[in-house]
C-alpha cells in the first residue's frame, strides 16, 4: 500500500523583488531590503492526483536568492516551475502561454513522444512566440521521474524548469510513505549572457583555486621540488589547469533544493521509520553534484526515469539533466542532512530530513577538490606509472618527446602521430554485449585546430569509477556500471553500424563541439527509422560532458548484458570511451547535445534527422 506523501503546504522561502520594476534598477548598488516573503506554495509538493491538462504560464520577473538578485523565468508565477504529475496511459494537452516579449519553449526531457511535441525551438517546432500560445498533445507511455525545462535562449539557467513525476499505470514496484522530489539547482544573479562572454575572455574566469606557491611547497614535501616543478611545468606548458574542476563556480552561484539556498534549508519531513522515495533531478545549467545523506546508506531503483535493480550505496554524483530516484529509511528521529557537494567543491546545496520542520543536523566538510590526471587527458592506462588522482606521476611526462609539442596547444606534431591510436586501439576493457557494429560513421580522430586542444590518444572505460574527486574517499559511491536495468530492451537487434563521436574543445577560447566543429560547422546526423546504431563517445576534453540524445532511449553498454539500462542522459568522464544502443523508431528531428548550458550553446550539439 503506497500513502503519497503530504502536499507541501508551508511557505516558499524563496522571495520575489517587488520593490524593482526590472534590473536596470542596480540591486547590486545597495543592501538587499528584507523583500517579503513569496505567497507562494512550495512548487516542489507533489500533487496528490495526477492530471493530464495543465496551462502554465511563463513569464519573468526580477527574484532573489538569499543577498543575490537576478531574473527568472517563472511559470505559473513560480521559479522552479510547479512539479507536475502525470498518469502513464493519459493522453495529455498542455497549454503554454508566454507572456515574455521573448520566445520560449517546453522541452519535456526524457519523454517519448512525436518530434513536434518534442519543444525545440527551430529543430522540432516553431516556439512558441512572444505573447503567444502553444497547445503540446502527446500520449505517455512511460513512468517514473523526469523534467521539463525551456529550449530557448538560456532561460533555464534562469529558472524555467520544473519536476516531472508520472505514475506507473501497473502496481508499483516498491512501497514508501513519502516521496519528495528534490530538484538541484545553480542560482546566479550574474546574467547568463554575461557570464557566457567572461567564459570566452577567459575560461578560468569563475575557477580561482588554482595551485598556490604555498601549495606548491606541500606538494615538494610530498614528492621533492624537481618532481613537484616538473609537474607544475607540465601542466603550464599544456595550458591547462589541473584544479580545473567547473566552468562556473560558488562564487556567483547558489547551490539550491527545490530552489532553497542552504540557509533557508529545505525540509522533508518523516516519521521514524518510515521509508521516503527521493526523486533527485539535476536541473543546474552547469554543475555536477555529489549527492549524499551522511549517516545513510540508500538504495538506488530508478535512473533517468527506468527501473533498476536496486543498488545500495551511500553516494552518487549526478549532472545536469540526470534523474535518480532512491528509497532512504531513517530510523533515527533526528536531523539528516541532504548534501549535494558541487564537483569543484566550491559550494553545496543543502536540505534537511527531519521529523518536524526547523530541526537542523550538521553541515559536513567539503571534501578535497578534485585534480585532473593524465587519465583526464585521455592517456589512460599507458605505461607511465600510476596517474590517477593528485599523487600522479605526471613528472615523468615533461621528458616525453611527444609531449614536448604539445606546449603551445598548437601544432603539436608529436600528439597527432600518437592520436591515430584511438581508432586503432579499443579498449580491452570496453564491455561489449552486442556484436560488434560495421563502423561507417567513424570521421577518424579529430582535426586539432582552432576548435581542438586535445585528442585522447588512449580513452578508456570508466564506467567502473564514480568520478574525478570520489575515488578512495571511504564510501560506497555508484558508478555506471552498477546499473542494471530490471528487464531487457524490447529491440535486441545488434546494431547495423556504429556512429563515433569526439567531444571536442578548446578551453582557451572557450569553443566546444563534436568532432572539432561547432553546430554551426556541421551538417545533421542520418539515421534511418527504425535503425538500431551504436553511439560511442570519445570523450577528447578534460572536462565531464553530459550528453542528451533527444527522443530515445540510449541503453548504455555497461558491462550488463543485455540488461543496459536506459538512460536519457549520458555523463561522459574525461579521456573516456563508452557506448550506448539507440532503437531510432520514431521519424523526425531531433536534438543532440550536451546538457553543460555554455557548453551547448558554444557548438556541442548536433541535429539527427531520423528518417
Ligand atoms: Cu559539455
Amino acid at each position: 500500500m503506497i500513502m503519497r506523501s503530504r502536499p507541501g503546504t508551508g511557505l516558499s522561502r524563496r522571495h520575489f523583488v517587488t520593490g524593482l520594476t526590472g534590473l536596470g534598477l542596480s540591486a547590486c548598488t545597495r543592501a538587499p531590503a528584507p523583500f517579503p516573503a513569496s505567497p507562494l506554495v512550495d512548487a516542489s509538493a507533489i500533487p496528490a492526483t495526477a492530471t493530464s491538462r495543465h496551462t502554465l504560464t511563463v513569464d519573468t520577473r526580477p527574484w532573489q536568492i538569499g543577498s543575490r538578485i537576478g531574473r527568472a523565468f517563472t511559470v505559473n508565477g513560480s521559479a522552479p516551475a510547479p512539479t507536475l504529475r502525470w498518469r502513464e496511459g493519459d493522453d495529455m494537452v498542455l497549454e503554454v502561454q508566454n507572456r515574455l516579449s521573448e520566445p520560449t519553449s517546453i522541452h519535456w526531457h526524457g519523454i517519448r513522444l512525436p518530434a513536434n511535441m518534442d519543444g525545440v525551438p527551430g529543430i522540432s517546432f516553431g516556439g512558441v512566440p512572444a505573447k503567444g500560445a502553444f497547445t503540446y498533445r502527446f500520449p505517455v507511455r512511460q513512468s517514473g521521474t523526469y523534467w521539463y525545462h525551456s529550449h530557448s535562449g538560456m532561460q533555464e539557467a534562469q529558472g524555467l524548469f520544473g519536476a516531472l513525476v508520472i505514475d506507473p499505470i501497473s502496481k508499483p514496484i516498491h512501497t514508501y510513505e513519502r516521496d519528495y522530489v528534490l530538484v538541484l539547482s545553480d542560482w546566479s544573479d550574474v546574467a547568463p549572457h554575461d557570464i557566457m562572454s567572461n567564459l570566452k575572455q577567459q575560461d578560468d574566469y569563475y575557477n580561482f583555486r588554482q595551485r598556490t606557491v604555498a601549495s606548491l611547497f606541500g606538494e615538494a614535501k610530498e614528492k621533492g621540488l624537481g618532481n613537484a616543478l616538473d609537474d607544475r611545468l607540465t601542466w603550464s606548458r599544456m595550458r591547462m589547469a589541473a584544479t580545473d574542476i567547473s566552468d562556473v563556480s560558488g562564487v556567483i552561484y547558489s547551490y539550491l533544493i527545490n530552489g532553497e539556498a542552504p540557509d533557508s534549508n529545505w525540509t522533508g519531513v518523516f516519521t521514524p521509520g518510515e521509508r521516503i522515495r527521493l526523486r533527485v533531478i539535476n536541473a543546474s545549467a552547469m554543475t555536477l553534484f555529489d549527492f549524499r545523506i551522511p549517516g545513510l546508506t540508500f538504495s538506488v531503483i530508478s535512473a533517468d526515469g527506468s527501473d533498476v535493480d536496486p543498488v545500495t550505496v551511500e553516494e552518487f554524483r549526478i549532472s545536469p539533466a540526470e534523474t535518480y530516484d532512491i528509497i532512504v529509511q531513517p530510523t533515527d528521529g533526528r536531523a539528516w542532512t541532504i548534501f549535494a557537494q558541487s564537483e569543484d567543491r566550491t559550494g553545496y546545496a543543502r536540505g534537511t530530513l527531519a521529523p518536524k520542520k526547523g530541526m537542523k543536523g550538521a553541515i559536513p566538510p567539503m571534501d578535497p577538490r578534485p585534480v585532473r590526471s593524465m587519465v583526464d587527458m585521455g592517456m589512460g592506462h599507458m605505461d607511465m606509472g600510476h596517474m590517477h588522482g593528485s599523487e600522479c606521476g605526471m613528472s615523468g611526462m615533461s621528458g616525453m618527446s611527444g609531449m614536448s609539442g604539445m606546449s603551445g596547444m598548437s601544432g603539436m606534431s608529436g600528439m597527432s602521430g600518437m592520436s591515430g591510436m584511438s581508432s586503432t586501439d579499443k579498449p580491452a576493457s570496453t564491455p561489449k554485449e552486442a556484436p560488434p557494429a560495421p563502423v561507417i560513421d567513424d570521421p577518424g580522430p579529430p582535426p586539432k585546430n582552432v576548435e581542438n586542444q586535445i585528442v585522447a590518444v588512449n580513452p578508456i572505460d570508466r564506467l567502473g569509477e564514480p568520478g574525478d574527486g570520489l575515488e578512495h574517499n571511504g564510501r560506497k559511491v555508484l558508478t555506471y556500471a552498477m546499473l542494471r536495468a530490471l528487464r531487457p530492451a524490447p529491440d535486441q537487434r545488434p546494431p547495423s553500424r556504429e556512429i563515433i563521436m569526439h567531444l571536442t574543445g578548446n578551453m582557451m577560447r572557450y569553443i566546444w563541439g563534436f568532432d572539432a566543429k561547432k553546430f554551426s560547422e556541421s551538417s545533421p546526423i542520418h539515421i534511418k527509422l527504425n535503425e538500431r546504431v551504436r553511439i560511442t563517445l570519445i570523450n577528447d576534453t578534460m572536462m565531464e560532458h553530459p550528453i542528451h540524445l533527444h527522443g530515445f532511449w540510449s541503453e548504455l553498454e555497461n558491462g550488463q548484458g543485455e540488461l543496459r539500462p536506459n538512460k536519457h542522459t549520458i555523463l561522459s568522464q574525461p579521456g573516456s570511451k563508452l557506448s550506448y544502443l539507440v532503437t531510432a523508431d520514431t521519424p523526425g528531428m531531433w536534438a543532440f547535445h550536451c546538457h553543460l548550458m555554455y557548453h551547448m550553446h558554444l557548438g556541442m550539439f548536433r541535429t539527427v534527422v531520423v528518417s
